[in-house]
């Protein structure tokens, strides 16, 4: 073979390699898969944290096992290209509480002290966010310029890293589940890279945020993804971050500031969204760019919105009540508040 027709073959044979490279594609089954598979569908791998390493450098997609519980955070930190990544959530869900139910719990009062140590940071001002679902309401610490004891629905942090419960008000030990949160600095999916798409992907429990997305992320899309009972926010953009979000719900979260909470130069997009039943805003916009288009928003325990934002644009986001059942909502919103009254009825169910 000549020179350069060997160097031909040779180049052909370094694009294959590259090209075939370019698509990693991995399976992640938290039940049947093994970190010491090769990620392909038959012989998944297990953790998340695997699954992202393989593509950390190239890119690719990452298919999760259908429907699927993750106990682990997806942390998706940067490369220096920052390769396109696909996350494929199949309706999986990650989830980072840890039900503690069955305490043991020890009457002390009005309240109930968890016999087991909670050990946490809690930061200077514990009760901004919830650590703790009961009946899937966001307890939070009492706020102690704001009396001296917590009152039904709050908790207190004891020495010893001990943490006291007053139940909510009608709620019985008997039947109540109480999940605790993870610690307010982990997130269910942490996004600090660009290019990054992620489709059908639940979200629940966090000590921090649902989906939280740092520094100077372009190009991040979140398609029909849910955020339900994060201690803080259920989607929360920072620094310079471009986002947009499709067809998602955000629901039942315990940061005082909104169920979406984007601040600094971020710039977010939600369109055909929905952020109820949140313990702050339904959205907390603070400096950026930030656009609403086709939303539905309501049942949040304050104003549905605080935009001080650079610049907002509010293109039809509708408030929904409990007890009204809305009629003539434009066609693009139906399926959106179709999925808002299986949620209110699964929510009031429980
Ligand atoms: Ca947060």
């Amino acid at each position: 073979m000549s020179y350069f027709k060997s160097l031909f073959v040779l180049s052909v044979i370094c694009l294959c390699t590259l090209t075939v490279q370019a698509q990693v594609l991995v399976y992640v089954d938290p039940v049947k898969g093994l970190d010491s598979q090769d990620g392909k569908e038959a012989t998944p791998v297990k953790t998340l944290g695997k699954a992202f390493e393989m593509l950390r450098v190239l890119g690719g997609t990452m298919h999760l096992a259908p429907k699927a519980i993750f106990t682990e955070p997806l942390e998706l930190h940067g490369h220096r290209d920052d390769a396109p990544i696909e996350i494929l959530g199949h309706d999986a869900t990650i989830n980072l509480g840890t039900d503690i139910t069955a305490g043991p719990w020890e009457p002390d009062g009005d309240g109930y002290i968890y016999a087991k140590p909670v050990v946490r940071r809690v930061g200077k001002a514990p009760w901004q966010n919830a650590n703790v679902y009961i009946n899937n309401q966001p307890i939070s610490a009492f706020d102690p310029r704001f009396g001296k004891a917590p009152k039904p629905g709050q908790l207190q942090y004891l020495p010893g890293d001990r943490m006291r419960v007053i139940l909510p008000e009608g709620v019985n030990l008997s039947d109540a589940t109480i999940i605790l949160n993870s610690d307010y600095q982990s997130s269910c999916v942490a996004i600090r890279r660009s290019n990054v798409t992620i489709r059908d992907l639940n979200t629940r429990h966090a000590g921090n945020d649902g989906f939280n997305i740092h520094g100077n992320c372009q190009d991040i899309k979140l398609h029909n993804v849910t955020a339900m009972y994060c201690g803080d926010e259920g989607i929360s953009a920072h620094g310079k971050t471009q986002m947009h979000v499709y067809d998602s719900i955000i629901a039942s979260n315990g940061s005082q500031a909104g169920g979406v909470a984007d601040v600094n130069e971020s710039h977010t997009t939600y369109t055909r969204c929905t952020s109820i039943l949140n313990r702050g805003h339904a959205f907390y916009f603070d400096k950026g760019e930030h656009v609403l288009n086709d939303c539905l928003v309501g049942m949040n325990h304050i104003p549905w919105h605080r935009a001080r934002a650079d610049r907002f644009t509010n293109n039809n986001v509708i408030e929904i009540t409990a007890d009204k059942p809305l009629t003539d909502l434009p066609q693009q919103l139906q399926p959106l508040y179709q999925r808002v009254q299986e949620l209110l009825e699964a929510v009031s169910n429980k």
